[in-house]
């Protein structure tokens, strides 16, 4: 694997710092009752997100999932657009179709929309890196889903079906632990899901998803081995839901100490103590970085307030019938 320069692992940094902003302003905006509908928590989840979607070259395909904000972002959707999607104005991604995470794709940015029902967006995946295949393009896709929905018969199929095209596809479950109010043990036996990859004959890697490097690591890795020919993978990303399923959900059910000793390991944190450790920044660096995501956050809210609701003319456009 290639290492990481200076530069790289401050940028990785940038973006976990960006998303994690990003969250916390959401969730306080939400709090305050001035956002629409719910909202997703993305806490917890910055080092997958953004680790593996830094692993990804210039044409690749991400399908993204409701915790995956870091991605969008990674390849290159503007916060402010993110926001004034989550705020159903004109400037968001769906243009006020959608004011929340779903039909946020952008296939200029190679991003496909998410389908709300989990986990459809590894069909639209595993379609696009058959695809890239029949064109005969060496670009790869990724994917993620959750524990729970790694138990629904979307992930089997369209596992099974990439392991049998040797599609280019990448698929990361984001083991935090829950689904909803149903911890991972409640809803599955084994408590390695990344062992299910044998069942469809690919390999099967599971990673700590609160270390940005090693989530890096193993996406190179596999996105890697899916270019250069050598079919899908899956990669079991183990985290911690570090608040309630969304906005709504305080989490009562989520024993304490157990989210204790994941706060100790906050990806944005250790990360940062990591960089400082091996003398690749120094606290002011990171001050900065820090206030730069302060004032790009600011921006983006202000960009997403002051943009108009859709105009009512609008209504059918990019609507589909049959
Ligand atoms: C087919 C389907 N059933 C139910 C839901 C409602 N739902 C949305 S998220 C969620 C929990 C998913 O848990 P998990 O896959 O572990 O992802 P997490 O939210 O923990 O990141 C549920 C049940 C859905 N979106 N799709
Ligand atoms: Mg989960």
């Amino acid at each position: 694997m290639p290492l990481l320069t200076a530069a790289q692992r401050l940028e990785l940094y940038y973006w976990m710092r960006l998303t994690r902003t990003f969250d916390d302003a959401m969730v306080d905006y939400w709090k305050q009752g001035r956002g629409v509908g719910g909202t997703f928590s993305q806490r917890g989840h910055e080092a997958i997100s953004v680790g593996s979607a830094y692993a990804l070259a210039a044409g690749d395909f991400i399908a993204p999932m409701h915790r995956d904000l870091g991605a969008y972002l990674v390849r290159g959707m503007e916060p402010g657009r993110i926001f004034g999607n989550l705020l159903g104005r004109a400037v968001g991604v769906s243009a006020g179709r959608d004011a929340n995470l779903h039909g946020m794709g952008d296939l200029n940015l190679g991003i496909a929309g998410f389908v709300s029902h989990l986990p459809q967006s590894l069909g639209v995946a595993v379609g696009a890196a058959m695809a890239f295949t029949l064109r005969r393009q060496t670009y790869v896709a990724l994917t993620y889903t959750g524990d729970g929905a790694s138990s629904s018969g979307m992930f089997h199929e369209a596992l099974n079906l990439a392991a049998l095209e040797n599609a280019p596809v990448i698929v990361i479950v984001e083991n935090n632990q829950y689904a909803y109010s149903t911890p991972l043990a409640q809803q599955m036996r084994n408590p390695n899901i990344a062992a299910r990859a044998a069942a469809y004959g690919m390999p099967g890697v599971v990673v700590d998803g609160n270390d940005v490097d090693a989530v890096y690591a193993v996406t190179q890795e596999a996105v890697a081995r899916a270019r250069a020919g050598g079919g899908p993978t899956l990669i079991e990303a183990k985290t911690m839901r570090m608040r309630g399923h969304a906005i709504h959900d305080g989490a009562e059910y989520v024993p304490a100490d157990l989210l204790a000793a994941w706060e100790a390991r906050d990806p944005v944190l250790t990360y940062g103590e990591r960089l400082l450790e091996a003398g690749v920044t120094d606290t002011v660096e990171l001050e900065e970085i820090g206030q730069r995501c302060a004032v790009e956050i600011a921006a983006a809210i202000a960009f997403a307030e002051s943009a108009p609701l859709p105009d009512p003319a609008t209504v059918t456009q990019g609507v589909y019938a049959a």
